[in-house]
């Protein structure tokens, strides 16, 4: 954090126009700001931070990433968010339904239809209590949404050993889904038994057939070479999964307003340049998947729908959705 009159100092300077770029040989950022992922460097989200958020804030903060959940572990950033050790984050939903079970209303099967409806939902007025709710009570800000992609289950077995129709065929199917609540309740609603693990510990997992399967989006699964330890991907699209930018209110707080200004443009624009180029991603690597000997195919969509759908209707987590906001994301949708 930075003082106060250096602060006030700074936004003079800024406004006069006199501050030097961090490309300047010799200038010293007055901040940095750290954000911790459990993607690879190579993940799209974490290509568009470096590319498209870090040169925007370069006038102010250096931009220091922590991938593969070197920083902190998956699961662990919103607290560190939180406790003042960490700038940001790349957070998910279900992450947040730790703190507030009300987001597991964001990491329900088939509620998100596409990348353009979780912009229209992020951006409606529906968020504003969701996302004040996160900054009174954890400190975090959600800046931006991000586009993972649609999830889709991922096995070892071959299609001849395991033809994943509906959901009945995934029973006693040992499905590694991320550690949390909402996570494995969604593995359940998919009828396969969960497994929680982190993302980091899943193609170890897959090699040694400690699991038999993940679920993730196809440019995860070529980023992370699950291709390579796997035999088929069913396309089930059983969430359109999202991810938010999520900054530390504190730091946001001591920063200038054209300095808020400018990182809540470059989140942004990040989480933009990011999701065109996951939806490129997601829309081409099915061939590049199969050459490497992974079947790919469609299960009966209608069934695992439907199943999952029944699945979340009186459970634990829709009584935690306040009431009237499902309605209002379904009426956003297409
Ligand atoms: C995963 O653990 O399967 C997951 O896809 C969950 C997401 O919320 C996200 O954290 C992601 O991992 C990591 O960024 C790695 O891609």
């Amino acid at each position: 954090m930075i003082k106060t009159t250096r602060r006030a100092a700074l936004s003079v300077l800024a406004g006069a126009g006199m501050l030097a770029s961090s490309a300047m040989p010799g200038f010293a950022a007055d901040m940095t700001f750290t954000l911790a992922t459990a993607g690879s460097e190579t993940d799209q989200r974490s290509v568009a931070m470096a590319q498209v958020f870090a040169p925007m804030v370069s006038g102010f903060a250096d931009y220091q990433p922590g991938y593969n959940g070197s920083m902190f572990a998956q699961g662990t950033e919103l607290e560190a968010i939180s406790r003042g050790n960490l700038t940001m984050s790349i957070a998910s939903a279900q992450e947040l339904a730790q703190f507030f079970p009300e987001f597991s209303i964001f990491a329900t099967g088939y509620v998100h239809q596409d990348a353009a409806h979780q912009v229209r939902v992020f951006n409606d007025p529906l968020m504003d209590p969701f996302k004040k709710t996160v900054e009174d009570e954890l400190g975090v800000k959600l800046l931006s949404v991000m586009y993972l992609g649609r999830r889709h289950v991922n096995l070892r077995q071959t299609r001849e050993e395991l033809d994943v129709q509906q959901p009945s065929d995934l029973a006693g199917v040992n499905l590694r889904m991320p550690g949390t609540d909402a996570w494995q309740f969604l593995g359940k609603a998919l009828g396969a038994a969960p497994t929680p693990m982190a993302f980091t510990e899943v193609y170890t997992a897959l090699s040694t057939g400690a699991v038999d399967g993940q679920d993730n989006p196809l440019p995860t699964v070529v980023d992370a070479k699950f291709y390579e330890v796997t035999k088929q991907i069913a396309l089930t699209s059983h969430l359109v999964d999202l991810n938010y930018i999520a900054f530390s209110k504190e730091v946001w707080d001591g920063l200038t307003a054209d300095q808020q200004m400018t990182v809540q443009r470059a989140a942004d624009a990040a989480a933009a340049w990011g999701r065109l180029k996951q939806l490129d991603k997601e829309n081409s690597l099915a061939d590049f998947i199969r050459s490497n000997g992974v079947e790919i195919y469609t299960p009966d969509l209608e069934a695992f729908r439907t199943h999952v759908q029944s699945q979340y209707v009186g459970s634990e987590f829709a009584a935690s959705w306040p009431e009237g906001v499902l309605e209002k994301i379904n009426a956003l949708g297409n």
